[in-house]
């Protein structure tokens, strides 16, 4: 009894997530989380997400999906409510959408006076939220890593100048990593930090503020792997520091569609290599025929996924000349959805080559596969760096000074993971299996989560 009347036992919980699959996801799943902890959860999203997520809530008594009308903004396509409606240049104006939400959102948060808000890009919630006495956190669901690194008061960004590459390839005071920094023209992914994102903010800014005006930061990542960071970010912003772990789903699971279960069953375990490069991603046509070359001359079974290239409404029309007559019965490239999760599962795959977004760097550490990575955006570099460098777990694909990879490079990474007798190979795998078996052990995930739990209540008893 003692312990009811000092501890809450659930709350009502208000998920306000960014509009883009990546981060619903992971709200949604930590959801679940709370729902089985007892805890009723208003989940608000776009009303065409709602289709995409549905079968992910195991809960739906305790998880209810509240739509919110996004509106039409000057610049967008009609109808565009999600990240994977438009291509990544357009994301600012979807945000300008998301900030003018802000009145429904508003409305909701006063009519359900939940006991926490839990939000990442919609850095007005603490002032909606705090006047009326409800608890905000800030989840973050991108690597401690990726927000250390720039999204710290100590980069000191300041209103109408942008940040330079020579500032950026410099880290911020303080920071205590030697290996994840940017390298070359890798700074350039992170020059967008200093523009307009949404109406009369920078992202660098809208980030900070996000961060400074919470209860608490939580982060979907453990101390194993970056606590140095995530302490680090805790001093920056003078905030507690929670975190959930990788919150991955343990159920749920769908059987491998039969198409690509018969595909894969032909090959020998461990040989095919499967390359998936997330929904938001677009090639250039070029950049795309030199991937598809680079996994040819590997000599071994592959399944790509991608999405038509610039300027190709189909994924075959882009394939160079005679491929798909040479890869006859070896190798795939599909421009649809697959099941990533099941297919990494399948015996057969050997390799997993992929940008390293952060849903995937935990699906990829999660498997038995041998990871090669090819990041695009910025945090996915920073979620590379840790990978390679400071976890030595997978290897990275060779770019030039531009930023572009050649057939060879692909190759040679794929190669370097995959022949039997590659010293990095081995060594890669060795210690990926350590880090495989620490996150599936028993009690890992649920330790944390309880422990996550924990610190909710306690951020309530503190009045
Ligand atoms: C990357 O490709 C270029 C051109 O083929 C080659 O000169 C370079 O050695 C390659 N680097 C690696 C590590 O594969
Ligand atoms: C970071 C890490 O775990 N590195 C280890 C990877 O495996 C090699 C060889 O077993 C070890 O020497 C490293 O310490």
């Amino acid at each position: 009894m003692s312990d009811l009347i000092s501890k809450r036992s659930s709350f009502r919980i208000l998920m306000f997530p960014w509009f883009a699959v990546g981060h619903l996801t992971p709200f949604l799943h930590l959801s679940n989380k709370l729902a089985e902890k007892g805890c009723t959860i208003s989940f608000l999203l776009p009303n065409k997400a709602i289709k995409l997520l549905q079968h992910f809530n195991l809960y739906p008594d305790h998880i209810t999906f509240h739509p919110v009308k996004v509106p039409h903004v000057e610049g967008l396509p009609l109808g565009t409510e999600t990240a994977s409606d438009i291509p990544i240049h357009l994301t600012h104006f979807l945000c300008v959408a998301m900030d003018r939400t802000r009145d429904q959102v508003e409305k909701i948060i006063r009519d359900q006076k939940p006991d926490f808000v839990m939000y990442d890009m919609a850095y007005w919630i603490p002032e909606v939220a705090r006047p009326l006495g409800i608890k905000t956190i800030k989840y973050s669901v991108v690597s401690a890593a990726a927000i250390a690194i720039v999204l710290v008061p100590a980069r000191n960004v300041v209103e109408g100048k942008a940040i330079t590459a020579a500032e950026l390839s410099v880290p911020p005071t303080g920071y205590p990593s030697t290996s994840v920094v940017l390298r070359g023209h890798e700074v350039r992914s992170l020059l967008f930090v200093s523009q307009p994102y949404g109406e009369g903010t920078t992202f660098y800014e809208r980030a900070c503020t996000g961060m400074k005006g919470c209860d608490a930061i939580a982060i979907r990542s453990c101390y194993e792997m970056e606590e140095k960071l995530c302490d680090y970010i805790g001093r920056q912003y003078g905030k507690p520091v929670f975190l959930t772990g990788p919150v991955l789903p343990e159920s749920a699971r769908t059987p491998l569609e039969d198409r690509w279960a018969q595909w894969l069953n032909r090959f020998e375990a461990g040989s095919v290599v499967f390359c998936s490069f997330g929904s938001q991603l677009i090639l250039e046509k070029e950049q795309l025929q030199e991937l598809v070359l680079g996994f040819e001359s590997t000599g071994l079974p592959f399944l790509v996924v991608l999405k038509p290239p610039v300027g190709s409404s189909t994924i075959e029309e882009a394939l160079p000349e005679g491929f798909e007559e040479r890869v006859k019965g070896r190798g795939v490239v599909w421009g649809g959805w697959v099941q990533q999760l099941e297919i990494l599962d399948h015996p057969s795959i050997g390799c997993f080559v992929n940008t390293c977004g952060f849903g995937s760097m935990w699906e990829s550490l999660m498997s038995d596969c041998q990871i090669v990575l090819v990041p695009h955006l910025g945090d996915q570099i920073l979620n590379t760096r840790l990978m390679a460098e400071e976890l030595k777990v997978a290897v990275e694909v060779e770019r030039d000074e531009k930023g572009w990879f050649t057939k060879e490079n692909l190759s040679n990474a794929i190669k370097c993971v995959m022949d039997k007798d590659s010293e990095v190979g081995s060594m890669i795998k060795k210690n990926h299996t350590e880090w495989r078996k620490l996150l599936r052990s028993e009690g890992f995930m649920s330790s944390y989560f309880d422990k996550f739990f924990q610190n909710m209540q306690e951020l309530v008893d503190h009045k």
